[in-house]
């Protein structure tokens, strides 16, 4: 658990919640700046009530940070419904049967031209815009007949589909009604591997993408958050969060509004992993001439 979360599950049982965190509940008290009425007390002077300090239940409008939801079992699920529409996952573990999903996962590991991108993140230093390189901590590969552009960066446009690729976009296909014209290939070489918070919301894929994702390898967990609402200004801290673990020849769908209200991201591990591949079957769209391409609509963090 992150310091911070820690802290506000601690907060919420001793203390009133901090007034940066609960911005919307705290009353503005008799002209002082968001500070509770003991706070505002303290070292005020002589004090006529000598039980001023006694402790205080936590108010009903203090906010308590969701408890993580795990989806593992088989099935479709409508993860939330607002802002932008509903959120939606399918889940189908041994989407490939254990025979099928070893073969492919060893011909994949041994065959696909695995590389690490450099990706390029903005940033400021004393006031003036930087532009910083960055390895992406696992390998990839790009399947499409249009290149794919994310974290400033191009992958070039490969119509050299290796035929065990071409068999899974089909029976993925079939499963799910939809079609998928591009493939990002993804090599998880151990725990240390991984990739950072972010929503497949690339202009060139679409408004509300279906993005279809087969596990193969070691389990590794897929964490969801939900965005914040404006007025937190980008503090995730009580958002809501899901689990679902990734095994071996699972397929993952997502869905609707699933890349406009949440994040996602496969966080490192410290303790032994083996390889895990992951396939995410896209459908990418020319873009307009002119257009910027392969901006991240809001996060940039892969
Ligand atoms: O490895 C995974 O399951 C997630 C990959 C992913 O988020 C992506 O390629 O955008």
């Amino acid at each position: 658990m992150s310091d911070k979360r820690q802290r506000a599950r601690v907060q919420g049982s001793w203390a009133k919640q901090l007034p940066k965190h609960s911005g919307r509940t705290v009353p503005n008290i008799q002209g002082t700046q968001n500070v509770p009425p003991a706070a505002a007390c303290w070292g005020g002077g002589p004090q006529k009530t000598p039980h001023a300090f006694e402790f205080q239940q936590p108010s009903k409008s203090n906010r308590n940070v969701p408890p993580e939801k795990v989806i593992e079992q088989a099935g479709e699920y409508e993860i939330s419904h607002g802002p932008s529409g509903v959120s939606r996952l399918m889940l189908q573990p041994r989407f490939l049967p254990p025979e099928e999903a070893d073969w492919t996962f060893s011909k994949l590991l041994a065959e696909l031209p695995w590389s690490q991108k450099t990706n390029y993140r903005q940033g400021r230093y004393h006031g003036l815009k930087t532009c910083q390189a960055y390895e992406e901590p696992r390998l990839t590969c790009w399947f499409g007949e249009l290149p794919y552009t994310y974290s400033r960066s191009t992958m070039a446009a490969n119509t050299q589909w290796h035929p065990s690729l071409l068999a899974v976009r089909r029976a993925v296909e079939r499963l799910s009604g939809h079609s998928f014209n591009s493939l990002l290939c993804n090599l998880y070489r151990d725990g240390h591997d991984s990739i950072g918070w972010h929503s497949d919301n690339e202009a060139s894929l679409g408004a509300e993408p279906v993005i279809a994702s087969v596990s193969l390898g070691d389990t590794r967990v897929f964490s969801l958050r939900k965005q914040p609402p404006p007025e937190d200004g980008g503090d995730y801290t009580y958002v809501e969060r899901i689990r679902v673990p990734l095994s071996h020849g699972t397929l993952l769908l997502m869905s609707g509004a699933t890349q406009d209200d949440w994040q996602h991201q496969v966080a490192k591990e410290y303790h032994d992993r083996g390889p895990r591949i992951n396939l995410t079957f896209r459908t990418i769209h020319a873009e307009p001439e002119g257009h910027k391409t392969g901006t991240k609509l809001r996060f940039a963090t892969k």
